[in-house]
């Protein structure tokens, strides 16, 4: 299984480690054929090359658009070396074996990433170079390729205890990477496209991601884990930058989404904070400074926030930076942070903080993922959101406008937390979350109880259910789910509606003096 190396083909975008490389074949008396740039480059350093338009007998045209892409190249990569046919085609037209091939493609992720204009982006568009590769790969039982200049000194380390060949398990090896590449610059090309045309679906046929960074574990550490991105640049924890701090964990990643997903929803309310544990928000404030949005966030549920993640609506500043320090948070991401505000993080090791260069747009439409077994589901992300014209007052008495307002808070906060979710507001703020719970009675009353032990911890003469208003993700089936909600002192109610005993449930709400509106929209989240 060893093929020795008699002729190769470089066309490389990427050119460093490029010519010690070529010299190093060259010296092993290997043929060097390349595309403009790369034979420009060898050349100048004294090598001997034969440009690729020799091989073909058509000039490099169409502003490179059309270089490699003939038989003459593509039937040297293809062909098979020990099948007669093949071997009299090559005879036949001409075509002489090519046995290694070294590309690198176009840099077209780096030309998205840098916010290149269309044009530019579909000019960085590779075809001839993935063509190759994949003709390579193919034929890997008698062709090396070499995608990634990572992979060079490997190469010379096989020629050199081979006597000038490559072993197969070495090109399968290789085959595989190269395929890998070209695999994810395509996800590249048709995530940045269905960016361009606002249909994520476009891209659903063939569910791929990019590789951004191997993780240390995943959920757990028995778990081996990853974080690709989709090409989509969607602003959040994967466009983020980190000033400082260990690399992000899976985890952290997760709920750095979350937190970050849900302050969002808040762009238009003045500073806001949201703080996520175990991919639930643990409070959410807003204010009429940071600093007082991050504290009501905190004050929600102090002893969930430590460890938490931090995410705001605004760019950081020094003074909320300087309360944030007091206790132990994971992460904290914001658009932005000022320069005080970093200075009082630097003292902060374990603190990591991201900066993006704006807030996730909640409408954007994408696909959310989950995986069951033998396959995965695909949906569209929950985009939808209220304002208060889409509320049908079902109750005797309309809310006021105060528990309007809180009840519109309550309803965005309660489409970020798991089933059941039950969320208490109170002036805009979190008093008290209820999640991931089996019924919908336990969540509200988890809720109120953690805002009870709150109250007692602050030592507050009562607790802040009382003269809250309370969201559900779904209607209450029966009456006494809002019963207890009621009972903890909330004075409005805001729910999908849509329950079998919808006549039951707004009767028991009308006898204990509640205003109720139905938003006829449902935000379950699993
Ligand atoms: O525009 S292309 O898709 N058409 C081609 O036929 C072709 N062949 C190689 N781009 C093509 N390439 C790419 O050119 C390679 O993948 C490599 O990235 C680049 C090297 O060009 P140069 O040697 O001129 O710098």
């Amino acid at each position: 299984n060893l093929v020795p190396i008699g002729r190769a083909l470089i066309s490389v975008s990427d050119k460093s480690g490029l010519l010690d490389l070529a010299r190093a074949l060259a010296v092993q008396g290997v043929e060097l054929i390349s595309t403009g740039g790369t034979s420009g480059m060898l050349r100048t350093a004294g090598l001997k090359v034969r440009d690729v338009s020799d091989v073909t007998g058509f000039p490099e045209m169409m502003d490179g658009r059309v270089k490699t892409l003939h038989p003459n190249v593509h039937g040297a990569l293809l062909a098979l070396r020990d099948d007669d046919e093949h071997l009299l085609a090559m005879a036949a037209h001409g075509i002489e074996p090519i046995d290694l091939l070294i590309v690198n493609l176009y840099p077209f992720e780096e030309t998205v990433a840098k916010g290149a204009d269309h044009d530019t982006c579909i000019e960085n568009i590779d075809i001839g170079g993935p063509a190759m590769i994949r003709a390579a790969s193919k034929n890997h039982r008698f062709v090396t390729v070499l995608t990634d200049p990572a992979d060079y000194a490997g190469l010379l380390d096989q020629m050199k205890a081979h006597d000038g060949a490559t072993t197969l398990a070495f090109r399968q090896k290789l085959a595989l990477a190269a395929y890998s590449r070209t695999a994810a610059y395509d996800t590249a090309v048709s995530g940045w496209l269905s960016g361009q045309l606002n249909q994520p679906f476009t891209r659903s046929k063939s569910f791929g991601g990019v590789l951004a960074q191997g993780l240390r574990y995943g959920e757990n550490p028995h778990q081996a884990a990853a974080f690709y991105t989709d090409g989509s640049r969607r602003e959040g924890v994967a466009t983020a930058k980190q000033w400082q701090g260990k690399e992000l964990s899976y985890n952290n990643i997760n709920d750095t989404d979350a937190a970050f997903e849900l302050v969002a929803e808040f762009a238009n309310a003045g500073p806001a904070c949201a703080i996520i544990k175990h991919a639930n928000p643990c409070g959410v404030g807003t204010a009429g400074s940071l600093k007082e949005a991050y504290l009501r966030a905190y004050a929600c549920d102090q002893t969930s926030a430590f460890g938490g993640i931090v995410a705001l609506n605004q760019p950081l500043d020094a003074e909320t930076a300087e309360e944030i320090v007091k206790i132990f948070t994971e992460v904290v991401i914001a658009p932005g942070a000022s320069d005080e505000a970093r200075a009082i993080f630097a003292g902060k090791k374990n603190l990591r903080l991201l900066t993006t260069k704006g807030l996730p747009d909640p409408a954007e439409k994408s696909l959310a993922f989950k995986q069951v077994a033998g396959g995965f589901l695909v949906q569209d992300r929950d985009t939808d959101s209220i304002t208060a014209d889409d509320l049908k007052v079902v109750t005797k008495r309309a809310p006021t406008d105060a528990e309007l307002a809180d009840l519109l808070f309550a309803w965005k906060v309660a489409k970020h937390v798991k089933s059941n979710a039950i969320v208490y507001v109170k002036d805009g703020a979190t008093v008290g979350v209820g999640a991931g719970q089996m019924s919908r009675i336990d969540s509200t009353r988890i809720a109120a109880r953690k805002a009870g032990d709150m109250a007692d911890a602050l030592g507050l003469a009562q607790s802040p259910t009382i003269g809250s208003v309370v969201a559900s993700d779904a209607f209450f089936p029966f009456a006494d789910g809002l019963l207890a909600a009621a009972e903890a002192g909330a004075t409005a109610i805001i729910q999908p509606g849509g329950s079998m005993r919808d006549d039951e449930v707004i009767a028991a709400a009308d006898a204990a003096g509640l205003a109720m509106v139905f938003t006829d929209q449902r935000h379950f989240r699993h």
